[in-house]
């Protein structure tokens, strides 16, 4: 029968194939091109309702888009889902060949003006920009406890800083470095009434000011950062002076407060006196208190913020002792239930949000707004919802997800004879975070469910001593879990965020008026050029501006002189009105290129330091010409 399916199903990948052999009797959705004995079994599975294939035929677009970190390396990946095709990448916090990210004036000046003197100074080795980030957490702007399609924030764990991406273009348009704090971890959005603040957490504690002037005892010197940005203007609100690291962070769904892991009360140094002691906490962060401190002055100034003290006794947190070594940090879509996981203890500890205002009024004890704690499994790390009540653990140790019952957890909680857990499904391996469609706002939908697992082994062809992730899609849509795709991934998604397609509006290109270019707007104004018909070389001391404009497949300006070691800019506009026709720069021998997405403006300047003929061509394949779209620069040799 299989043979017969297999020869059959010529019309499917592999994938596919894969995909709705594993179903036996699931509803398959676009089945026409499905082979009658599978199309059979697709009609009988129309009484298992809700259960999905995760097939997208090609040119089908996805129901989610789903936001990936790049971890290391950086970047923010755009996917689709369910189909888990990559679409897009984003380059935030190194420097990227394709588009010029790192090299063009426009994103030098987003990478560089929220910098640190001292990294401003560090990073002058690496010509002005540093170029490398651990991007862990991405998460979008809310409004009113749901996604708005604004923007997506994410944090740099390498160099201490958080990004903004504007949706609409799906470039990043701030990074700002977050003083006081040593690698900002944990980072989420306020979700009510909207964002308003990013929280973000500082990881490792420090001496403040860490300046090299004390550096020992850090039971008496080193502490961790909380922090709130402002998410229009990415300007620091506040901070929050806190005992041991901080590891996750999440916000609730009514604005009053926020939350941070910590894995680290010993404040030790090595993982020995890191993980010695048997409870940890989650701090929980009074928003209301807090602002009021800051109106009344309660803080100290550091490095130009406020900085409220909220160490143990403050009266703007409270430190939730939670089993051990706690990691994630989740609110649950019902807007009451924040779950803590163990990482080094099996359970998960939740708290009641609804019980927080007494806490800080005194009225309760810390563990007394804990209403589960169930045993779960080896190694819990994140939790993940399906806004039917029930949430989904990794489990790092057992490598699986664990579907479990919020409800039934209580119940269990106060003694009753209930199994809150209702499925442990095997991923492939070692999952840290999973995410759910729409599964951290209210309105999740329990459809998908992705498990980002840290190894892949033995799943894909072996490429080498480096492997890649393994980020896998589960249908939770019906009563069971089921693995219904493997994605390999490079290093190293930690988190994603699925969101439905309608809440995204990306534009199809760009507007004339972006501020994107607002600098070589304003100094073609000074010299009189028109960007949008631009064919001008213009001379201005040892200083020359370069201004073409790109239409497929010719730049405007055939070829340009300068004298060695003139500096030069070259501007040049992309004036198609037609979607995906994005043109390139690149200037041979000098290590520069650049994208000029359709109607976007984009520069880039050096020192023409090497004499001799240089060809300027495109890089993004436009035309039948687009081999012949280029020029070439004379750099005139110096007299010696
Ligand atoms: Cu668990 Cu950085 Cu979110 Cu990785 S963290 S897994
Ligand atoms: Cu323009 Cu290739």
């Amino acid at each position: 029968m299989t043979d017969e399916k297999g020869k059959e199903s010529t019309g499917l990948s592999r994938r596919q194939w894969l995909g709705s052999a594993a179903l036996s009797g699931a509803m398959v959705a676009g089945a026409t091109q499905l082979p009658h004995a599978l199309a059979a079994d697709a009609k009988k599975g129309k009484e298992s309702k809700g259960k999905q294939d995760g097939i997208v035929e090609p040119g089908e677009l996805d129901d989610y888009y789903a936001f990936n970190s790049g971890g290391q390396s950086g970047e923010i990946r755009i996917l689709g889902l369910p189909s888990m095709r990559e679409l897009m990448r984003i380059p935030i916090f190194h420097i990227d060949s394709a588009t010029g990210w790192g090299l063009t004036n426009e994103s030098r000046k987003i990478m560089t003006e929220g910098m640190s003197p001292a990294s401003r100074e560090f990073a002058k080795r690496f010509g002005g920009v540093l170029p490398n980030g651990d991007a862990h957490h991405p998460h979008m702007s809310f409004t009113n406890g749901t996604y708005d399609g604004r923007y997506i924030y994410i944090n740099d764990k390498a160099n201490t800083r958080v990004a903004r991406v504007r949706c609409d273009v799906m470039k990043c348009d701030k990074i700002i470095e977050i003083p006081n704090a040593d690698g900002i971890h944990g980072l989420r959005p306020q979700r009510y009434p909207k964002t308003g603040y990013v929280f973000c957490n500082g990881e490792h504690i420090v001496p403040l000011p860490n300046d090299g002037t004390v550096m020992d005892d850090p039971q008496k010197n080193f502490w961790a950062i909380f922090t709130a940005i402002n998410g229009d203007t990415m300007e620091i609100a506040w901070q929050v002076l806190v005992d041991g690291n901080l590891d996750n962070c999440d916000a609730d769904y009514q604005g009053k407060y926020a939350f941070s892991t910590c894995y680290n009360s010993e404040k030790g140094l090595n993982v020995t006196d890191m993980s010695a002691n048997e409870q940890d906490w989650a701090v929980v962060f009074n928003l209301k208190l807090i602002e009021e401190a800051v109106k009344k002055g309660d803080f100290k100034k550091m490095n130009g913020v406020p900085v409220i003290d909220g160490r143990h006794g403050s009266k703007y947190t409270r430190y939730i002792p939670v089993p051990n070594s706690p990691h994630g940090c989740n609110a649950a879509p019902d807007g009451i239930h924040v779950v803590f996981n163990g990482k080094l203890s099996p359970t998960v500890t939740v708290i009641d949000v609804r019980k927080l205002d007494d806490l800080f009024a005194g009225k309760l004890k810390e563990r007394d707004v804990v209403v589960a704690e169930p045993k779960l499994g080896l190694g819990p790390l994140h939790t993940a919802f399906d806004g039917r009540g029930n949430a989904y653990t990794t489990l790092f140790i057992d490598s699986q997800i664990c579907k479990w019952n919020i409800d039934k957890a209580k119940r269990a909680y106060k003694g009753e004879k209930v199994d809150p857990i209702l499925q442990k499904l095997d991923v492939h391996y070692q999952p840290g975070h999973n995410h759910t469609t729409m599964g951290e706002t209210k309105e999740a939908d329990g459809k998908w469910l992705v498990s980002l697992n840290k190894f892949s082994k033995d799943r894909f062809l072996n490429v080498g001593p480096l492997k890649p992730e393994n980020d896998q899609l589960i249908d939770i849509s019906g009563d069971k879990m089921r693995l219904v795709h493997d994605g390999p991934s490079f290093a190293e998604p930690h988190d994603m965020l699925l969101v439905r397609r309608d809440v995204v509006r990306p534009r199809q290109i760009w507007d004339r008026n972006d501020p994107w270019w607002e600098e070589a707007r304003q100094m073609a104004k000074k010299d009189g050029v028109d960007l949008d018909s631009a064919s001008n070389v213009i001379r201005d001391g040892n200083k020359v501006r370069v201004y073409m404009t790109a239409v497929a497949p010719v730049f405007s300006v055939p070829n340009f002189e300068v004298n060695q070691g003139d500096e030069v800019t070259v501007y040049v506009t992309n004036v198609e009105q037609i979607e995906d026709l994005t043109h390139g720069f690149t200037l041979s021998g000098y290590g520069i290129a650049m994208e000029i997405g359709p109607q976007q403006t984009s520069s880039i300047t050096f020192v023409a330091s090497r004499p001799g003929v240089h060809w300027y061509y495109c890089q993004w394949f436009c035309h039948a010409l687009h081999m012949e779209m280029s020029g070439q620069m004379y750099v005139k040799a110096k007299k010696a």
